[in-house]
């Protein structure tokens, strides 16, 4: 039902006019997350946010709805989640367009989510594409697989979750920044770690990102990047229960529901866009100006009933989540 009228809005929604253009990059290697983390994101927006509005553009909406078919599924009898779902594919990024504004007005905002093969990390000739996608986004949005994080004391991690390899990406594309930026670290699949011991969840994100922490906490990068670990659970009541190895490189983790009846019941899918609103209304509320922000802030500036719904959104409950730098650039009141 949700998803029909999300269909129907959005042709509704949809105008000509050229709008701001805010990018996000889905960052993390292939399995990790990426797309279905995009597809929970948006699928709760709705459900969260009263004044606010986010409309996938037409070409956008039937990619996510299907994802997000996908990830109801799987609260099904077995999960096998390695199976399920279908990697990004295709030779340039998927871009998922997004409208934003307040609901019942004119949108204000064009939401783009760079979305590409994880694959492409380990491409010499793919990877040039995803350090421009990372240079012209305001924020870049680090997926975790918590369970090959947390799971064997971590043996899979550098493996699969690939921490090096996004520290050698960002000290190349953060060198020299001229922007403020925010980097949020998601770890999701992670339903068991927050149940048993989020603080422990935590720490484990914070050893195991040690390197791109470290590196983005350096002295000319500190008053520039914000750093947030959110925890998100894309699907909820279900979780890892095993692993299994075949050979040296068959590795699959298995899930399973809480309980046989378990409903698909997904937490804290908007808090990656609640900083990404804060992390923005806060830029415009100092005026640190820039080539890009410029255009955006005039938006947020004008515009003082949806300036007043953002931070209303914005300031919500942030129990699950750690601000673990610049908090200057996200703190709304002193
Ligand atoms: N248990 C569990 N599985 C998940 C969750 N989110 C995604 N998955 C599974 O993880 C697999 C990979 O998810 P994707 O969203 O396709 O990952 P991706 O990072 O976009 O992968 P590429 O497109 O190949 O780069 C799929 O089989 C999903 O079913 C989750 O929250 N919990
Ligand atoms: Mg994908």
């Amino acid at each position: 039902m949700v998803s029909f009228l999300k269909k129907l809005f959005t042709n509704e929604f949809d105008t000509t006019e050229q709008l701001p253009v805010l990018k996000v990059t889905m960052l993390g290697p292939s399995g990790v997350g990426k797309t279905s983390l995009l597809a929970a994101m948006y699928d709760q927006f709705d459900q969260i946010s009263q004044d606010l509005q986010l409309r996938a553009y037409e070409d956008t909406a039937p990619i996510l709805d299907k994802r997000l078919q996908d990830l109801k599924n799987m609260v099904g009898d077995s999960i096998k989640p390695k199976d399920g779902i279908q990697g990004t594919a295709g030779d340039e990024p998927t871009c998922y367009r997004f409208q934003f504004g307040e609901t019942g007005a004119n949108p204000e905002l064009e939401i783009q989510f760079q979305d590409y093969p994880g694959g492409w990390l380990e491409k010499n000739n793919q990877i040039e594409k995803v350090r421009t996608l990372i240079r012209e986004s305001a924020a870049i949005l680090i997926p975790i697989d918590a369970a090959i994080l947390m799971e064997n004391n971590g043996e899979y991690h550098e493996k699969f979750n690939q921490p090096d390899q996004i520290n050698d990406l960002l000290k190349t594309v953060y060198r020299n920044l001229d922007s403020p930026r925010l980097v949020i670290l998601a770890p999701v699949k992670c339903e068991k770690y927050m149940q048993d011991n989020p603080a422990k969840l935590f720490d484990q994100v914070k050893k195991g990102y040690k390197k791109v922490l470290n590196q983005l906490a350096g002295e000319k990068l500190l008053p520039k990047v914000a750093v947030i670990i959110t925890p998100v659970q894309t699907v909820g009541n279900i979780v890892f229960s095993r692993i299994e190895k075949r050979g040296d490189n068959q590795i699959t983790f298995y899930y399973r529901k809480r309980t046989p009846n378990d409903p698909y019941k997904p937490k804290n899918t908007e808090l990656p866009l609640r900083f990404l609103l804060r992390f923005l209304l806060k830029l415009h509320l100092d005026k640190k100006r820039n080539y890009w922000i410029d255009w955006l802030m005039d938006t947020f500036g004008q515009n003082d009933s949806l300036r007043n719904a953002v931070s209303r959104f914005s300031q919500g409950s942030v129990d699950d989540i750690e601000i673990v730098q610049g908090i200057s650039l996200l703190k709304l009141t002193d």
